[in-house]
Order: structure tokens, then C-alpha cells, then sequence
């Protein structure tokens, strides 16, 4: 028995994983993080932490909220899981540490700094394309194209290999949710992509000099055990392309919408270089992750039970009025440290500098040629277990 009397979290039948809420999620968030600090969701039988402090606290308390039985709502130690579990997002200190420590190489300050002439030249040529037809979708002809492009040079892809990426990550981001119509749809629509997409996670299918070849490298060095190689590299291609696909185009969202924030840009090249963590912050990619109570626990003043699934509302976090002033208001010269877009806790973000590089290079672009975005169509989204995204986003700039 503890000292402190614990409650029961409160019940509340929104569902997470619906169309409604996929369409508008922050109502819905909004009337999560009201309801008490830990929530029960009783659609699934999962609780929910929607609030900044519990969030951010839960991240960083690995021991509590565990990572070991999946990222998704299925308990991955009670077998028949679809998938091979990721050995870094889904694992626990020690293994975690082992492979992290690989990742954390290969992916390191120095290594990205190295990207930088190839990212630019790329961001260079592909923006001025842009800007001569003038008026282009922002998914299809940038946000889809950019990524794939840097990002599958710099991990060692052949260009004729890289159809498979996105189909296998869309369905992936969906399998972290229940199954459900999309989740199943992006499975039919995914077909020979998991094929594919493991047959890329070979070492013959790799160039020899990119971050899949280090990570195999690593191997050669005994730093992890040769099989786990495979392993690591498929966690390059899940979590390295549609998240940067949706932050991508989430930012041109938030320029189209926000012109006086892309002045901002234009007149200050300092504000480029931070303006996608705010964008992030405000338009979350990752809106989602789970974790697991391996016992029973007294959090905030609230008993959970063993075993349970924790889902954290990353994107309600980064828009707590509790934590940030005017949440809601996308404001490019905030002081964004402490968002929760990448996580935080040893299983943040692994390759947010390539991330943000990216995206800094393409606003920089963009900047010396564009006065504005104006959305020339409806932009329409598209619907997944984890992402906020986009599927088409017709836009025009004004030169
Ligand atoms: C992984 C993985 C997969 C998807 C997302 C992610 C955002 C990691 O396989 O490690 O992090």
C-alpha cells in the first residue's frame, strides 16, 4: 500500500485511430488533456497521457514506461506480431544501448556535416525546378522527392530501388495503431513492398560507402553481432524517409497559411535554420507512440496496472496550453527546446540532424526565389495510425 491515495484514471471513449480524429485532432486533444493527467481509453483497453509534464516525464522514464513490448498497441512479447520488432526503438537498456550506440555513429554531427554540399546542391537544383513550372504539388513534387532523394544516397539505396520506401512505411506507421480500415488497406496496397523492402536491408543491396555499409562496418568491427546488421538498417529506412516526407510537407502547409511566419524566413536566415522545429512542434509527423506498464505503477496520482498499453499524444504535448503560450499559434521566433516531435529520453530521435538539414537547406532555397506559397487546391490528407501527412498539396509561388 502506498502513503498517497492513488485514483483510477478517468474513462473516455474517444478513439484515436478514427477518421474524425485523424481529420481534426486537436479538439480532440484538447478535451484529452482536460480529462486528467493519465486517461483511460476504454475503445482499446490502453491508457492515453495527453498533458506536456506527463508526456515529457513518461519519455524520459524508460524503467516505468517501457519500450521492450513494441512502439505500437500491440504487446509484442505476447507473439504472433506481424513484424520483427525494431532493436532500437523497440528494446530496452541494455540491448538498446548496444545498438544505439551504432546508429549514433553512423548518424553523428561530424558524418552529417559531410551531407551538406551533396543535401544543398540537390535543394538547389530542385527548388529552381520548382520555381520555373511555378505552380507544382507539394507532396508528390517535393516533399516525396527531396527525401528520397539525399537520404536514399546518403544510406546507399540504388535510385532504382527506392519505390519500396514509402509504401512499407505508410503501412508500417499504420501497424503502431490498432487494425484497422487503413491499417489494412496499406497492407493490400503495400504487397510486394516488405519483400522488398527486407531484400534492401542486405548487404549487396547497399552501396559500399553510404550508412547502410557503416552500419554492416560496425558488424565487421564485433561493435553489434553480425545478424542484427539487417536489423538496423531496416530501422534506417522505416523511420528515415515518411517522417521527413510529412514534415516536409506540413511545412509548406504552415508557410501557405501563414505568410507573415515565411516573411519571417525570407528576411532572416536564422529563423530558417530553426523554423522546422517550431513547424513540427505545431504540425506534429510522428503524432504518436506507445509504451508498456511492466507493473503496476503510481504515476501523478494515478494507479495503472501492470502490463498496459501507454499511448503518448506527442502532438497534444507540443500544444499544451499547460506548457506553451498560444499553442496553437505558429510563431517561428518561439523558443521550441523541449518539443516532443522527436521524442526525448534515450530513444529520441536518432536522426534528427538529417531531419532538420533537410529542411533547412530546402527553406533556404526557397527563400532566395519566393515571396510567398499560395494553396492553389484543396489540400487533402492522408490518413495513417501515426502521421499527420499529406497527400497532395497544390501550391504556387509567388516569385
Ligand atoms: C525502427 C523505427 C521504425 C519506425 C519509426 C521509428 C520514428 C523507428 O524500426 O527503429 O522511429
Amino acid at each position: 500500500m502506498s502513503a498517497i491515495a492513488e485514483i483510477d484514471a478517468p474513462t473516455i471513449a474517444i478513439n484515436p485511430f478514427s477518421e474524425s480524429f485523424s481529420d481534426d485532432p486537436y479538439p480532440f486533444h484538447e478535451q484529452l488533456r482536460d480529462a486528467g493527467p493519465v486517461v483511460w481509453l476504454s475503445k482499446y483497453g490502453i491508457y492515453g497521457m495527453a498533458r506536456y509534464a506527463e508526456v515529457q516525464a513518461a519519455l524520459n522514464d524508460w524503467q516505468t514506461f517501457m519500450s521492450g513490448a513494441g512502439a505500437g498497441i500491440q504487446d509484442l512479447r505476447k507473439g504472433n506480431a506481424w513484424r520483427p520488432r525494431s532493436i532500437v526503438l523497440e528494446v530496452d537498456p541494455p540491448l538498446h544501448d548496444e545498438t544505439r550506440a551504432v546508429l549514433a555513429r553512423v548518424l553523428s554531427g561530424p558524418a552529417i556535416k559531410k551531407l551538406r554540399p551533396a543535401f544543398e546542391a540537390e535543394a538547389e537544383r530542385l527548388v529552381e525546378d520548382l520555381v520555373s513550372r511555378g505552380t507544382f504539388d507539394a507532396v508528390d513534387d517535393l516533399a516525396m522527392v527531396y527525401p528520397l532523394k539525399v537520404m536514399g544516397d546518403a544510406v546507399g539505396v540504388p535510385l532504382q530501388d527506392r519505390e519500396c520506401l514509402l509504401p512499407f512505411s505508410n503501412m508500417l506507421f499504420n501497424s503502431f495503431g490498432p487494425e484497422n480500415d487503413i491499417f489494412r488497406q496499406s497492407i493490400t496496397e503495400s504487397g510486394a513492398v516488405v519483400k522488398q523492402l527486407f531484400a534492401q536491408c542486405e548487404r549487396a543491396a547497399l552501396s559500399p560507402d553510404g550508412f547502410g555499409a557503416q552500419i554492416y562496418q560496425a558488424a565487421d568491427e564485433g561493435r553489434i553481432s553480425a545478424d542484427k546488421a539487417p536489423s538496423l538498417v531496416r530501422s534506417v529506412l522505416s523511420a528515415g524517409f515518411d517522417t521527413t516526407v510529412a514534415g516536409l510537407g506540413n511545412a509548406i502547409y504552415a508557410f501557405a497559411v501563414n505568410p507573415d511566419q515565411w516573411q519571417l524566413v525570407r528576411e532572416d536566415p536564422a529563423v530558417g535554420r530553426t523554423a522546422f522545429d517550431e513547424i513540427i512542434r505545431w504540425e506534429s509527423p510522428v503524432q504518436t507512440f506507445f509504451r508498456t506498464t511492466p507493473r503496476a505503477v503510481a504515476f501523478e496520482g494515478v494507479h495503472l496496472e501492470a502490463d498496459r498499453k501507454v499511448l503518448l499524444f506527442l502532438a497534444a504535448a507540443n500544444r499544451d496550453p499547460r506548457h506553451w503560450d498560444n499553442p496553437d499559434r505558429l510563431d517561428l521566433r518561439r523558443k521550441t527546446i523541449g518539443h516532443v516531435a522527436f521524442g526525448s529520453g534515450i530513444h529520441v530521435c536518432i536522426g534528427m540532424m538529417v531531419a532538420r538539414l533537410e529542411a533547412e537547406l530546402l527553406f533556404a532555397a526557397f527563400a532566395k526565389r519566393v515571396k510567398a506559397f499560395e494553396l492553389v487546391g484543396a489540400p487533402r490528407r492522408r490518413r495513417n495510425n501515426t502521421l499527420r501527412t499529406f497527400a497532395s498539396l497544390p501550391v504556387r509561388v509567388v516569385c
